[in-house]
């Protein structure tokens, strides 16, 4: 035994084949090539290194919106980042509006598990996961979009108690983000809370964007956007609140005659995982899912700030159609703002399951960054 313990010992020292590695080690063979990436300065081809112990998979990513819009681009960013990270072992396949039904549909979707991953807004939620209609309350976050965000990022209340009460669905919330400031779009031209009187106005799936707009006077009603374009030319809806990027390139102008900056809310989305699917993703998934999240939150921020800049240039130039656009003052504002503020009573005692509490941690938190 001696006798051959030395001649290994002697083969080993002059190059010699060694034996493989057990299965299991973490060492690589000795007659191959350590692995090349790993000897890259600066952690260049950081992606492929990271990828060694990944499977290879596909994962689907739906979206609400069109290939332009401000959700789609997210999800073709992620998918790009993800493959940088994972050494092109996980494609990340973003899917537009439409191909999977309603944005409701959407949502069955990602329970089920048939996508893995989806951008959700909250207000096609709002039959189930109710607290989740919070971001439908007018006045609440503060005007400013850079702020407002700093806010999502940061809540315990958005990305602790209410990201809980989505795991319920196994829907996971992993990131919060506002897609812009809202406007509303009619041919009444909206200045003060009189013109809503009996205005068909479209808004979500949500019981608490009705309560809203019952509060200005409106008639308001559900509807899909796919069914939006029409629903305003025929007159089926009459008016409806979206960002100024969605309202041009929706073509929505081209149907309505007025525009009011009224920056009633801002237009929050959801980056969502099944939450499942999320738990049996191994930790260094896990983490490259949660922090390629993280460091998008600034890149969507710009891109939403670019596309809603780009398009309100875009309709103030459109003479085929066009919009007048309406600013309001703050005083006009605050006649919207006194009747909206009733309604957070209405969240308290009709739609939170939890006596308020997430909206009362939330006025705190925005309270103390403002
Ligand atoms: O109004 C809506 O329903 C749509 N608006 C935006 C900004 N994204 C998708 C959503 O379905």
């Amino acid at each position: 035994m001696l006798f051959v313990l030395m001649l290994s010992l002697f083969l080993a020292a002059c190059g010699g084949e060694t034996e493989e590695p057990e299965e299991n080690s973490d060492e690589p063979a000795n007659d191959e090539p350590a692995n090349e990436d790993t000897e890259n300065a600066a952690g260049e081809n950081e992606g492929e290194t990271a990828g060694a112990d990944i499977e290879e998979a596909e994962w689907k990513f739906i979206t609400e919106e069109l290939d332009g819009q401000v959700q789609y681009e997210y999800a073709e960013e992620f998918a790009k980042r993800i493959s940088e990270k994972t050494g092109g072992k996980i494609t990340v396949t973003p899917y537009e509006y439409g191909g999977l039904g309603s944005e409701v549909d959407q949502v069955k979707s990602l329970q089920q598990g048939a996508v893995q991953l989806a951008v959700m807004s909250p207000g096609f939620t709002g039959n189930m996961v109710k607290e989740g209609q919070i971001f439908a309350l007018h006045y609440l976050f503060p005007s400013d979009q850079r702020a407002t965000q700093d806010i999502l990022n940061t809540s315990e209340a958005i990305n602790t108690d209410l990201r809980a009460r989505y795991e319920e669905y196994d829907i996971s919330p992993l990131g919060f983000w506002t897609e812009g400031a809202m406007a509303w779009t009619s041919n009444v031209g909206i200045e003060e809370p009189a013109d809503f009187e009996g205005l068909k106005m479209r808004v979500q799936e949500s019981p608490l964007m009705i309560k809203s707009y019952e509060a200005y006077g409106a008639a308001p009603q559900s509807l899909s956007w796919g069914e939006l374009y029409t629903g305003l030319e025929r007159g089926t809806v009459e008016g409806q609140e979206n960002p100024i990027f969605f309202i041009y390139d929706a073509k929505f102008h081209e149907v309505q005659d007025t525009m009011t900056i009224s920056n009633h809310n801002n237009y929050v989305a959801m980056t969502t995982a099944n939450t499942s699917w999320y738990n049996g993703l191994s930790d260094n998934l896990k983490k490259i899912v949660d922090e390629t999240i993280a460091d998008m939150q600034d890149w969507v921020f710009d891109k939403q700030t670019e596309l809603n800049n780009q398009f309100l240039e875009e309709m103030k130039a459109n003479e085929e159609y066009p919009t007048e656009i309406i600013e309001l003052t703050e005083e006009q504002r605050a006649a919207f703002e006194e009747l909206a503020v009733d309604v957070r009573e209405f969240y308290r005692t009709d739609v939170s399951t939890v006596d308020g509490a997430i909206l009362d941690k939330l006025e705190g938190e925005i309270e103390a960054a403002e």
